[in-house]
């Protein structure tokens, strides 16, 4: 949805959003992304609001214990560990009323596209959108082409379905992997039709300018914005790596003309 009920404008600034994900406690554990400062939520909710992000994504029991209210909230309301092997599935684990309760203005959800149990997600999340439409709220979809059938999760055509598989499903907005190049990435931001693209951050880049790079491709291809959360919170200052997401984002800089540290 785009216009005046447009489910994501709690999102949104000028258009654009910037996402801060922080679920990845649950979905690789602490000793894969965490260090002694971003392993505490507190540290996280706080840089959240300190660097003027646009919504924080996370899983119930953090939200419940330590969302101040400043930035408005995703509850993810699926999610697996990383320990789990096979074909990926991620079930439900709480309700949309629940999310409410907590102070959610949008829910997220997991999608393995691809996966032997797409189906039962595709069902799951149907389910949900239509509650989270009920109660005013925002359905983001995490769209992650995954499992045995699943050659190259970031190629174009890979890239595009996702984006419109959040399409087809309802989604108010879809949160996917970067295929490499803005031009491509075009190509999946089209076929997502009206549904608002995030850019999925990934693993800690090796230079900031390769990220600030993706942000910039992300940007020209018509994304929303970026749901990030490696990349700035393992970063040793997240508050000036936002600070550059942002100008790259909303201010349209080019990253050769930002001096990184
Ligand atoms: P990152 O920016 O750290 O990649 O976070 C984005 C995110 O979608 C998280 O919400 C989620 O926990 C993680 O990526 C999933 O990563 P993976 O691709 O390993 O399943």
């Amino acid at each position: 949805m785009t216009g005046k009920n447009d489910l994501m404008s709690p999102f949104l600034r000028e258009g654009k959003s910037l996402i801060l994900a922080y679920d990845q406690g649950l979905e690789h554990g602490p000793s894969s992304d965490f260090d002694n400062r971003n392993v505490d939520p507190a540290f996280i909710v706080e840089l959240a609001s300190r660097a003027g992000f646009n919504g924080l994504a996370l899983q119930k029991g953090v939200a419940e214990r330590y969302y101040d209210g400043k930035v408005p909230l995703i509850v993810k309301v699926n999610g697996k560990s990383s320990l789990s092997k096979g074909e990926p599935n991620a079930k439900q684990n709480c309700s949309v009323e629940y999310a409410v309760s907590l102070g959610a203005r949008a829910i997220g959800y997991t999608i393995y596209l691809g996966s032997l149990f797409e189906g039962d997600m595709f069902r799951e999340f149907g389910a949900i959108q239509e509650q989270a439409r009920e109660r005013g709220l925002a359905a983001i979809a995490w769209v992650y082409p995954r499992g045995a059938a699943v050659q190259n999760d970031t190629s174009k055509e890979v890239v595009s379905y996702a984006a419109r598989a959040a399409l087809e499903l309802g989604a108010d907005a879809a949160k996917i992997k970067y295929t490499g190049d803005s031009q491509s990435f075009a190509w999946a931001v089209r076929a997502a039709g009206k549904v608002r693209v995030f850019m999925s951050g990934g693993p800690k880049a090796a230079t900031d300018e390769a990220f600030l790079a993706q942000v910039r491709g992300a940007a020209d291809a018509g994304a929303t914005g970026i749901a990030v959360g490696r990349n700035v919170w393992q970063h040793q200052d997240p508050l000036s790596m936002a600070e550059l997401m942002k100008k790259v984002l909303f201010e349209n800089l080019q990253v050769a003309s930002i001096k990184t540290t």
